[in-house]
């Protein structure tokens, strides 16, 4: 039975890529962070969570990350933890930069020194390209990080690279574009909004707040995108490879498909509010699959709209139960 460590596990993606893999028969391990409340919520919803083996652990504690891979010497280790909120990382920049860049050096080092044959993954964005270089983004595009995020996350890609030639390890950097699900945070853009048309519709509120709505995303299924994580620790050689859906859209658009879906007009209630204008924005970005497609015969499978709905789906099931 392979063994997986997964940090950031009670998160969007690690939520999914736990239920992928212990669908394959892993045995996973689950790093997490102390936090005064219960935060596998995610993992309840799947009805996994007593099926992780919880490793307790935080990302800025080089000894715990250590301690976590001696313990476990997994198989493959990904690292999805993350201060993930590009609009906390202005508030936040060195607790951003230490978990998001010199986490990724803790977990390499830990592999390099006591599980050297273990495959690692590294969770990289689209949010290093921030201002874009080229329309279409790919491995070979330039990054320009608009954000103390895209930067500290821009060192965690480059040190797996680093220690990949370094070292030779099988790592990893996977540049994944915006991916959302029921599952995703309540402070980013698509699930603010699905959760708002469906309170809406049931006549919790009357409006949502929101700031650069001209802002275009290139945005897929998380469901979808673990698997690639997963096909890239498959492959005989390590490497980056861009991970998106090739198609872009405004959050103006994406509003007007969520309200739509539940019978509203999106213009009746959303208010642009100043504050959620970011110091700097990332206006579009647009990604490039075509290695992913080729190498790991991977792409995305579910559209822009089918994703909404089956968001807005969720919060109209969280918020009136009986529906
Ligand atoms: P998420 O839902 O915000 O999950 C982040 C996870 O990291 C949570 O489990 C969080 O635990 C954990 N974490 C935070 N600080 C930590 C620390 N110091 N030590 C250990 N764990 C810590 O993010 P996501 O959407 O699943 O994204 C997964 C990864 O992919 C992140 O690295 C993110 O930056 C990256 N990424 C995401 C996207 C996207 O569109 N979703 C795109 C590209 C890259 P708590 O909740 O307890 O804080
Ligand atoms: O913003 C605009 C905002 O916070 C998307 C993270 O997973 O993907 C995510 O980062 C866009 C931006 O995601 C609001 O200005 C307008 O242009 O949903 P978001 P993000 O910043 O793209 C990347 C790939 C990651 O790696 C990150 O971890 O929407 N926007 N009005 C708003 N955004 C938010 N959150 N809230 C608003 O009210």
């Amino acid at each position: 039975m392979k063994k997986a460590l997964i940090t950031g596990v009670t998160g969007q993606d690690g939520a999914y890529l736990a239920e992928l893999l212990l669908g394959k028969g892993y045995e996973v391990y689950g790093f997490f962070p102390r936090r005064s409340t219960d935060t596998r919520w995610r993992l309840q919803e799947l009805g996994i969570a007593d099926s992780i083996r919880m490793v307790e652990g935080d990302l800025t504690d080089p000894a715990s990350v250590l301690q976590a891979v001696i313990k476990t010497q997994p198989d493959e280790m990904y690292n999805l933890g993350a201060q993930s909120f590009v609009g906390t990382s202005w508030n936040q920049p060195l607790f951003t930069a230490h978990v998001d860049g010199l986490g990724v050096t803790a977990c390499l080092e830990a592999i390099r020194n006591v599980s050297p044959s273990t495959r690692f993954y590294q969770a990289s964005t689209s949010e290093m390209f921030g201002s874009i270089q080229e329309a279409h983004q790919s491995e070979t595009t330039p990054f320009y990080p608009r954000s103390p995020y895209g930067v500290a996350k821009l060192y965690g890609h480059w040190i797996t690279v680093n220690y990949r030639e370094s070292f030779r390890l099988h790592a990893s950097s996977g540049i994944l574009f915006n991916h959302e699900s029921p599952l995703r945070g309540i402070e980013f853009v698509t699930r603010k909004v699905t959760d708002a048309a469906a309170r809406i519709k049931l006549g919790m509120q009357d409006e949502v707040r929101l700031g650069n709505i001209d802002a275009k995303r290139d945005w897929g299924y998380a469901g979808d995108y673990v698997e690639a994580m997963w096909l890239m620790l498959q492959q005989e050689q390590p490497d980056d490879y861009v991970v998106a859906t090739g198609v872009t859209t405004t959050v103006r658009e994406m509003c007007r498909i969520a309200f739509e879906h539940v019978g509203l007009d999106y213009q009746a209630h959303v208010v642009i509010d100043p504050s959620y204008f970011r110091p700097a924005e990332v206006d579009i970005l647009l990604g490039n699959p075509a290695k992913a497609n080729r190498i790991l015969g991977w792409r995305a499978t579910t559209s822009l709209d089918e994703l909404i709905a089956m968001m807005v789906e969720a919060d109209l099931r969280r918020l009136s139960p009986s529906r």
